[in-house]
């Protein structure tokens, strides 16, 4: 099995009055093909059992399905990869675990990241944030597009092409100039599951999306 393309988009669930399969459910309908199931204070048991429904879904729908944090659990289920903190499994470790084909990601906030979670072999990179978001607490200092831009240019001049993808606080507007940055996507979590019709607003953003950038 070939491991799977990192896309443009990725939805992140939060806590709203969608539950967190529902959400998942929604934007996949709405076009999405990839999202992160990030459940912060579900018992592990409760989260397991929403992992694999949700990952089913997934499965039958061509989505990729990523596990935030709980490295066990992705193992357990089969999802097709895990999103790890600074505070979470090493992403070396987490591959030793889950195979070359598993598709991991980790957070960064510096250049200096980026970096040292190149040399573990991540697949891709969340970098931010890129304003202030309650979704996320202990939140690191906040990017902006000169963050970014500052960070990029540091990425190419070391000759690290990973891919980069935006979070924190991300909205419809803030595309046009991300993408200039050089960023190959963004995670969006409460603009999405907040929003009366996540799997329209989804649709919405993957077409804007598609203006800036050329595949999704
Ligand atoms: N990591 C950095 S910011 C963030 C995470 C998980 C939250 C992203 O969610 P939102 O609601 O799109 O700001
Ligand atoms: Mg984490």
């Amino acid at each position: 099995m070939q491991k799977k393309s990192i896309a443009r988009l990725q939805f992140i669930t939060s806590p709203s009055t969608q539950s967190y399969l529902q959400q998942i459910q929604s934007v996949v309908m709405g076009g999405t093909n990839w999202v992160q199931l990030r459940m912060k204070e579900e018992k592990t048991e409760d989260i397991e059992k929403v992992a694999l429904e949700a990952l089913s879904f997934c499965m039958d729908n061509g989505a990729t399905f990523i596990m935030n944090d709980h490295v066990d659990i992705a193992a357990k289920i089969g999802a097709d990869g895990v999103h790890l903190g600074k505070n979470d499994m090493a992403p070396d470790d987490a591959r030793a675990i889950l195979g070359p084909q598993s598709i991991i990601g980790g957070t960064a906030n510096t250049f200096d990241d980026i970096k040292r979670l190149a040399d573990l072999g991540v697949d891709y990179i969340g970098l931010g944030p890129f304003r202030f978001t309650e979704t996320k607490k202990n939140l690191s200092p906040v990017l902006g597009s000169q963050g970014y831009m500052a960070i990029l240019n540091q990425c190419k001049e070391a000759g690290i092409n990973l891919p980069v993808i935006a979070i924190g606080g991300l909205m419809p507007d803030d595309l046009p100039e991300l993408f200039k940055t050089g960023v190959h996507g963004v995670a969006i979590s409460s603009y999405i599951a907040k929003s009366e019709q996540p799997g329209a607003t989804t649709l919405d953003l993957l077409q804007e999306i598609g203006r800036y950038s050329s595949a999704n």
